[in-house]
């Protein structure tokens, strides 16, 4: 049997996502994720007009030598493009192979290491009080484990605040298209400044860990804005207040950065949701210096990037707690759920629920009940997309939004 026909599929159910179809000569379909977001046409060409091509014919059933000649073979390596384009071909290798052999994914990968998966959602509030309600909405619903952003005082919009309001049904989307609806022609603009934001979310954890008492476990994104010492503040200030992580508190690429945190608190650290190869990891982890790393699948090269880091990883004690947002398709997410079940250094998984009108384009089969989400037993991924109704969502423009300090100075989002 052999790759017949490889598809790259866009659609825009609420936000893009890049979808490959692989169809093997006996008519079984995989599906992969290739999304990256506000950068989508980027790998569209490169699936569609360097790799697609270069894979009719070959065996599908050879999925690491597959792997390795899209990674070696072309000379040109790593990358955000060139790993999440690999990501989208290795899935649905993966998907083909599960679904030929009759059993889920994480079968392939080990079998079942528990019997399911602790998520952590997403909680945010404009004010104390906002974001106080959310906690205690998703505490009553069983959830153990949220991330906490909040507005700062002085500063307009920020990274990871929603735009609903306590008892709307939450949402949050950071990739954004103009405000009609229509295709965006660039990035929206907010503004940041550190001092304000060190001087304020301590005192914010204080009084959650006050008003919420010890159970709950509390994760807070820094999304790569401080200096070393500036983090190595922020990370000893939160101490007292047992962070289950504190994620990206540096800019990602600069692994030794992490070492002045690290000589600073005992405060959990994790990385890695922009980093696309094992790699980008080898510092942060023979140093040990995170605890938790943030790939996706989809922007990790795959089952089979993915799997390579985290095992590496887990030689040194550190688990996994695998990115899990929106612009993760639901075959992405699906993915990272089947390495979550069968791995044993597993940490906590992202979850972050798509919208219903993404759910309607791809039929998921994975599960959330009581803060603990499973990846299901049909065969293979357990994702499929409804491409009649894909179509009907034509690609549309959305990006992330820039950051600038307050005198106008461009920095990190
Ligand atoms: O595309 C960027 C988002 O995935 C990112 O901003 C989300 O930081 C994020 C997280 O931890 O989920
Ligand atoms: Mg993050």
């Amino acid at each position: 049997m052999s790759i017949e026909k490889v598809d790259v599929i866009v659609t825009s159910p609420g936000r893009n996502f890049v979808t490959l179809k692989i169809t093997t000569s006996d008519g079984i379909v995989g599906w992969g994720d290739g999304t990256l977001n506000g950068r989508e046409l980027a790998v569209v060409a490169y699936l569609r007009d360097h790799v697609g091509p270069t894979l009719i014919g070959r065996n599908e059933d050879n999925i690491e030598d597959t792997w390795q000649y899209l990674y070696r073979g072309p000379y040109w390596r790593r990358g955000p493009v060139t790993m999440a384009s690999i990501a989208a071909v290795d899935m649905a290798l993966w998907d083909i192979k599960a679904k030929k052999a009759g059993v889920p994914l994480y079968q392939l990968l080990g079998g079942a290491s528990r019997s399911g998966l602790r998520a952590y959602v997403h909680a945010s509030g404009a004010t104390y009080e906002d974001l106080l309600d959310v906690i205690r909405g998703y505490m009553a619903q069983g959830i153990t484990a949220v991330r906490v952003q909040t507005g700062i005082p002085g500063l307009g919009q920020v990274y990871g605040v929603a735009s609903s309001k306590p008892g709307e049904k939450y949402n949050y989307e950071p990739a954004l298209r103009s405000a009609d609806g229509t295709a965006a022609t660039r990035p929206a603009e907010e503004t940041w400044d550190s001092r304000a934001y060190l001087n304020y979310m301590p005192g914010v954890f204080k009084r959650l860990r006050e008003d919420l008492g010890t159970e709950i476990r509390l994760l807070h994104d820094g999304h790569h804005r401080l200096t070393p010492i500036e983090a190595a503040r922020l990370a000893r200030e939160l101490e007292p207040c047992d962070l289950f992580w504190l994620e990206d508190p540096t800019p990602a690429e600069d692994q030794t950065a992490l070492r002045l945190v690290r000589r600073a608190s005992t405060t959990p650290l994790a990385t890695g949701e922009v980093f696309n190869s094992v790699f980008d990891y080898q510092t942060l982890i023979t140093e040990r210096l995170i605890d938790y790393v943030r790939s996706s699948v989809t922007h990790a090269g795959g089952v089979t990037g993915l799997k390579r880091i985290l095992d590496f990883a887990g030689i040194y004690g550190i688990k996994s707690g695998i990115h899990g947002p929106t612009d993760v398709s639901p075959i992405g997410m699906a993915a990272g759920l089947h390495i979550d079940m069968a791995i044993h250094n597993f940490g906590i998984q992202e979850y972050m629920p798509h919208s219903e009108e993404t759910l309607k384009v791809f039929h998921t089969s994975y599960t959330f009940k009581n803060g603990f989400l499973h990846p299901g037993d049909t065969p293979g991924l357990g994702v499929e997309l409804d491409e009649e109704l894909a179509a009907a969502y034509p690609y549309t423009a959305a990006y992330l939004p820039v950051n600038r300090l307050t005198d106008g100075t461009m920095y990190d989002w």
